[in-house]
């Protein structure tokens, strides 16, 4: 048995009696209040789900397990990936344990996944391809075939911890195939064993890489779009899909769909297109006035300001921060970093002028196109699977978790725009 395995079948039972026995006592204590806003609204800040992998205060950002990502950003992937399962940082044995599992599992990526993305157009978005790429590899669901012998519900943990193992292993590979046939970038590349989880990846991509800071650039975005609490659209949507004990493979595809919509994960291509396109209006890098003129003329177009505001955040997201920081010290010469930088100074000022808009803060987003840009990865397309590879370790990781307290279906009611009228008029 693999040790990560090992921890979690020490801790499960504990906390599926610890939650079963709350909920029988406490389960019928009022702890809200519903309003037709909410209804309306998005349901946005309705306190109605569980997550316990991580916390996203509104004036905080994000904390992993009581740890908050700033003091995370040394950490590799793999060992956010524990941190998110079990609620420790794992030691040095049992890292080791954990990637020698992934190595031998990315051995075992089936053949025919790459045979799917072929036969796919040529200009299928990318994340139309990891998408497909995943899905087809259902076929290999562990949770599928146990269920058909009839486990027991306790067991449901098991195999979604095997299916989403097999997701986090081949996910690079795949995520990197797409890259390498949709910009035609030559064959696949293999594999390399010495390498971890982030650093592999980096590699199979096939970027230049002498300095080996476009790996570390790697690890950091990894650790950085691992998980933002349970309510986000991909893992809401993985989550809710998974209640209904569709397998882990249907559930991080239908996760991945929600991710790629430009209000979530595509912000992140649509952010760059925006910086270049200030600096191919101006010629170079903006002055201030630039800037500050050309983000109301996107809002007076009716257009959002990509990578900026929020709908929990409250300050500039700490993840922002990171990759500042990070180009700060790789690329703080390059112009497009440093139109980045720039815009961080202005467009806030900007958004704050516009009473509706609750967040004027960048968020994870804003940042992390321009250090892909400044390693030479320039298909924007391609930005949203990058962040797909990282928020399936959040999406999985809940998964696990929720099958190890026996989560309920997910089933909220609805209700007509009558009956909420009729309410309003009481
Ligand atoms: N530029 C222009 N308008 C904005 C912006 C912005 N950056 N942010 C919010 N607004 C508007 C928003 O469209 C809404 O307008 P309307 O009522 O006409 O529909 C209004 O302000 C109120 O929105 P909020 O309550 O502040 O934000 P909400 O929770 O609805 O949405 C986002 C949050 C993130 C969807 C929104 O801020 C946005 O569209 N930002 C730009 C896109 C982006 O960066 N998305 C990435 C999110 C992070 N991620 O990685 O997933
Ligand atoms: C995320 O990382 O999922 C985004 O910041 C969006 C969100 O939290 O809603």
């Amino acid at each position: 048995m693999s040790q990560l395995k090992q921890v979690l079948a020490e801790k499960i039972p504990t906390m599926r009696s610890d939650i079963k026995s709350f909920v029988k006592e406490h389960g019928a204590k009022v702890i809200g209040e519903l309003t037709i806003g909410h209804a309306f609204g998005g349901m946005r800040g309705l306190k109605a789900m569980l997550c316990d992998t991580s916390e996203v205060p509104p004036d905080k950002g994000l904390i992993i397990r009581g740890i908050p990502i700033k003091d995370l950003t040394s950490k590799l992937p793999e060992e956010i990936f524990w941190l998110l399962c079990t609620g420790d940082l794992p030691t040095a044995d049992q890292l080791k344990d954990f990637q020698d599992d992934l190595r031998a599992r990315a051995k075992k990526i089936p053949s025919y996944v790459f045979s799917v993305l072929d036969a796919m157009p040529a200009d299928s978005h990318p994340m139309c391809m990891l998408d497909t790429g995943i899905l087809a590899l259902e076929r290999e669901s562990q949770f599928r075939k146990r269920y058909s012998e009839g486990m027991t519900k306790d067991e449901y943990w098991e195999p979604t911890l095997e299916d989403s193992l097999n997701i986090l292993a081949w996910m690079p590979e795949v995520a990197a195939y797409v890259y390498r046939k949709a910009f035609n970038k030559g064959a696949r590349i293999p594999a390399d064993p010495s390498l971890d989880w982030g650093g592999n990846y980096a590699n199979m991509l096939g970027l230049a890489d002498p300095t080996g800071e476009f790996k570390n650039l790697m690890r950091l975005y990894l650790t950085l779009h691992s998980d933002h609490e349970g309510g986000n659209v991909s893992a809401h949507t993985c989550h809710c899909v998974g209640s209904a004990l569709s397998d882990p493979f249907y559930a991080v595809s239908a996760g991945l769909n929600g991710l790629a919509g430009p209000l979530h994960g595509l912000a992140n291509q649509e952010c760059l297109a925006w910086i270049l396109e200030t600096m191919n209006k101006f010629n170079g890098a903006p002055t201030e006035e630039q800037l500050a003129k050309y983000a109301q003329e996107t809002l007076d177009a009716g257009k959002v300001v990509p990578g900026y505001g929020h709908a929990v955040l409250r300050i500039t997201d700490p993840r922002f921060d990171a990759f500042h920081a990070f180009g700060a010290k790789v690329c703080p010469d390059d112009p497009t970093y440093q139109t980045v930088a720039r815009v961080y100074t202005v467009v806030p000022k900007v958004l704050e002028q516009v009473k509706k808009i609750k967040d004027p803060w960048p968020n994870v987003d804003a940042a992390s196109g321009c250090l892909l840009y400044h390693f030479g990865m320039k298909e924007f397309s391609y930005y949203t699977v990058l962040f797909s590879v990282s928020r399936t370790m959040g999406m999985c990781s809940q998964l696990i978790v929720s099958r190890g307290w026996g989560e309920a279906i997910e089933r909220p009611k609805s209700m007509p725009t009558s009956w909420f009228k009729a309410q309003a008029a009481k």
